[in-house]
């Protein structure tokens, strides 16, 4: 088989760019490990940038987004009893938009499926080869069977566990770590969510935030111990933390019920450079990771495939790659600028083991910042929103 651009990862950087990509007469094969019923079983993120809702109109992916995603002007962050409001509409004129990444995969495999776009599913053992060379090839099994795909580009989007940022070899590549000695234990429940905006919570017994899904669909989540396991959390222990960790006034009024998913996440940053190598080009979670405090992963992602498609167009239609060459250092730029906003929110509410008094003071001194100072706030909420790409 032949194809333009081979995709590795059927998750939502491999399928927006193959969507993108085919709307400007591009061919594309998406080669993913599992089937499309696991892919959309993963609860992940919940907050997308106006970028990302701007690249999924541009997609044709807009409409029930646009009818369904709910727009976030602010949102709460609280230390203990006390509460910020982070206006984003005033401190960085632009807002995001609540509505699940399950939702965003949804969305793009019926858009590929309408275009009859090539997905294969289930996919073993993908080797790329070749990636140094003019004509690069994939090699991987479908039920047994070997299959070989023939291409001008491999794009890598197989998050952080793929085949794709491991086959640049070592002398090239260059990975910078920080792994946080936390997860984060979140649940999804059919309860209408504490308050209409995410409330990020600093307290005594550590971090909780409250978000959502819709109405009648809730997001929590509490920072947890780096081993626990969900079945060591019943849904009574659960909703009892987070009512500790929330202010009083919203753990009052907070509704609670049975647990329809329950799952723990554990927190790293990580960065993997270059994110090209020859005719290989990595996009989202395969080249870097953020801790979710932030809500920046699939952001990041999508400003990713935003540089890559757009590289990739020129240099089909005009010619012209001198978008490709410079992706990695494109990329790079803004993927380091997220990586330290969520870095920076996650130092600052999360409780950190070993922590002495003094750098709970510090903390303590950076929220009474924030909330005295709206060239503070101001800084917060242009992250938040998304800087420009
Ligand atoms: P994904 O989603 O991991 O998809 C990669 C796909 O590649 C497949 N794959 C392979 N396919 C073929 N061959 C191989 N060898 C393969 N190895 C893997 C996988 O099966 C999968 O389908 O990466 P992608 O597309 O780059 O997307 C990244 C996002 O999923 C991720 O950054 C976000 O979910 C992070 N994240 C959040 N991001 C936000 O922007 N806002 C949020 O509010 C937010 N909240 C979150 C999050 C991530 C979380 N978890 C669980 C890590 C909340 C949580 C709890
Ligand atoms: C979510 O709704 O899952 C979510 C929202 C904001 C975050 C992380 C996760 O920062």
């Amino acid at each position: 088989m032949r194809t333009q651009v081979a995709i590795i990862g059927g998750g939502p950087s491999g399928l927006l760019l193959s969507q993108l990509l085919h709307l400007q007469g591009i061919d594309t094969v998406v080669l993913e490990r599992k089937t499309k019923a696991y892919v959309l079983s993963r609860i992940r993120a919940g907050v997308l940038e106006t970028g990302l809702v701007a690249q999924l109109h541009d997609a044709g992916v807009g409409a029930r987004l646009a009818e369904e995603g709910i727009p976030h002007d602010g949102t709460v962050i609280s230390y203990n009893d006390e509460q910020i409001r982070i206006d984003f509409a005033a401190q960085a004129q632009a807002n995001v938009t609540v509505y699940g990444q399950t939702e965003v995969t949804r969305d793009l495999y019926e858009a590929r499926e309408k275009l009859d776009g090539q997905i294969v599913y289930s996919v073993e053992d993908v080797q790329i080869h070749d990636a140094d060379r003019d004509a690069p090839y994939v090699t991987y099994q479908v039920a047994g069977t070997g299959q070989r795909l023939d291409c001008d580009y491999v794009a890598g989007c197989d998050g952080f566990h793929g085949v794709s940022r491991k086959t640049i070899p070592d002398t090239v590549r260059r990975e910078y770590e920080k792994v946080y000695p936390f997860g984060w234990l979140g649940i999804l429940s059919e309860t209408p969510p504490v308050h209409h905006e995410l409330i990020y919570a600093s307290s005594d017994a550590g971090f909780a935030l409250c978000s959502m899904r819709n109405e009648g669909l809730s997001r929590y989540y509490v920072q947890c111990g780096i081993d626990d396991r969900p079945e060591d959390w019943s849904d009574e222990a659960f909703w009892t933390e987070l009512r500790r960790r929330i202010p009083r006034a919203f753990a009052e009024t907070l509704v609670t019920g049975p647990s329809i998913e329950k799952s723990i996440a554990p927190l790293r940053s990580f960065v993997s450079e270059p994110m090209r190598w020859g005719r290989l080009y990595l996009c989202g979670d395969a080249a870097h990771i953020v801790p979710p405090t932030g809500a920046k992963g699939l952001n990041t992602a999508a400003s990713d495939v935003h540089y890559l498609s757009q590289a990739l167009i020129r240099a089909y239609r005009d010619k012209d790659d001198s978008g490709l060459d410079r992706y990695s250092d494109t990329a790079l730029a803004r993927v380091w600028k997220a990586e330290r906003f969520s870095w920076w929110m996650t130092s600052l509410l999360h409780h950190f083991p070993g922590q002495n008094a003094f750098d709970l003071r510090m903390q303590r001194a950076e929220v009474d910042f924030l909330k005295s100072n709206t060239h503070a706030q101001a800084v917060l909420a242009q992250n938040y929103v998304g800087l420009p790409y």
